[in-house]
């Protein structure tokens, strides 16, 4: 028996089954790569879910870590720690707002928003206790919590998890009809959407939308929460894919690669008639601006800043679709993203096993992705990217392809 089986046996074995992984087992990664049990290299094409902007072990962002881990991980918000206000400093100055409040999981930064969102309804907006309504929109993807996924659209995350959480409107993503009249009612405190729809496929509703559904907020007074957990820190070509559109959120939420993927740091920005809603006791987590995350993030976003991954991204992303549009396949239905957020729809039903068996060809020749809602394949590098790197990963992506010809 190989190793890698070995390995995939024991998590089926004792591993809850929640996942239904592409069968190779990582045990190393550098920058764009990453090498299995097996000794096999790959360029990695999912980056975490974009947690891995700057590229597997970023030597600085490692020594961060390792630096920080000698002295102070974790002491708690009943104490001070020494690392934490430089950061919230450095993260306020870097994106726009007068307060950063510090979590973890991306889900649980969702969560700090919607209860950020509720406490401003009812302090400062005047809706009667209990009745704040916040809208979602079709296609979401926010989280596992059961709040974020009482405001899900998809059947898989949220069959056989009720009662949900009440007071959820939803709204097709990218009509701004649907939002104009779901927003009419007074009691809506806020609208949480996704600039680019992730895990729903890469769906992109344009700069146009974006605009006018954060003009709709501001003249309903109601607070634009915009989730960049997974667009956010240069992937989509800017710092936020939402600057794309020249809309300042209301509340900002940051995850994955606010750390580079080294380990969980998430964060809700806002400015104070918002922030200071939240009074001490009201909220808060054992982990939540730990001296270790504070190290590492500032570190990570100081990557991404002194490396221009933004840019690189935005080149690199042009070059990779560009390139990935001569292919002309017929199982290439349509090429879509921005930066180094893409997607390969592929020509066949989201039943089918095609975009499944074309991902595990990819593997095979030295490419790691995975596919979501069957048809589509999500291919999202590391911002760190090179433009002969890029030309490897389309000529893996082609020879793939063609097997499929046969
Ligand atoms: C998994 C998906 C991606 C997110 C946005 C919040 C969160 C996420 C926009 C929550 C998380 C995840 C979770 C991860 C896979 C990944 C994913 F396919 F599930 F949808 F990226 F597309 N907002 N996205 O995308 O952040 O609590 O996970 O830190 O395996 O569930 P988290």
């Amino acid at each position: 028996m190989t190793r890698t089986n070995h390995l995939i046996e024991l998590e089926e074995k004792y591993g809850a089954h929640n996942y239904h992984p592409i069968p190779v087992v990582v045990s190393r990664g550098l920058g764009v790569h990453v090498w299995d049990v097996e000794g096999w290299k790959y360029l990695d094409f999912l980056s975490a879910y974009s947690a891995v902007n700057q590229g597997h072990c970023h030597p600085r962002i490692v020594k961060a870590l390792t630096d920080q881990a000698e002295k102070l991980t974790l002491i708690s918000r009943a104490f001070h720690n020494s690392e934490l206000g430089e950061y919230e400093k450095f993260m306020c100055n870097i994106f726009g707002y007068d307060k950063i409040l510090p979590m973890n999981s991306g889900a649980e930064a969702v969560e700090t928003a919607l209860k950020l969102c509720r406490k401003w309804g009812y302090k400062k907006k005047g809706i009667p206790q209990n009745e704040a309504i916040i809208i979602f929109a079709t296609g979401n993807f926010h989280g596992r919590t059961l709040a974020i996924i009482s405001g899900s659209t998809e059947d898989s995350s949220k069959n056989d998890f009720g009662p949900y959480l009440p007071n959820i409107e939803i709204v097709e993503y990218g009509n701004i009809e649907a939002l104009k009249k779901v927003i009419q009612n007074r009691n809506v405190a806020g609208f949480m959407i996704e600039p680019i729809q992730g895990e729903a496929g890469i769906i992109m509703p344009g700069e146009a939308y974006l605009k006018a559904c954060s003009e709709l907020c501001k003249e309903h007074n109601v607070l634009f929460i915009d989730d960049e957990v997974q667009t956010g820190i240069g992937r989509t070509g800017k710092m936020l894919a939402i600057d794309h559109a020249g809309v300042k959120p209301d509340i900002l939420v940051l995850g994955k690669a606010l750390s580079g993927g080294v380990l969980p740091v998430s964060a809700v920005l806002a400015n104070d008639d918002i922030m200071l809603c939240i009074q001490p006791g009201e909220h808060g987590s054992t982990f939540g601006g730990n001296p270790l995350a504070c190290a590492v993030a500032t570190e990570a976003i100081k990557v991404v800043l002194d490396e221009k991954l933004a840019d690189n991204a935005n080149k690199m992303g042009e070059l990779f679709r560009a390139e990935l549009k001569k292919l002309s396949h017929p199982l290439i239905k349509e090429i879509r993203g921005k930066g180094l957020l893409n997607a390969i729809e592929i020509n066949d039903a989201p039943e089918s096993k095609t975009a499944w068996n074309l991902c595990l060809k990819f593997a095979e020749n030295g490419l790691l992705a995975k596919p979501t809602h069957g048809n589509i394949i999500r291919l999202a590098p590391p911002l760190v990217i090179k433009e002969e790197e890029i030309l490897t990963a389309v000529a893996i992506i082609d020879k793939s392809l063609k097997t499929f010809q046969a």
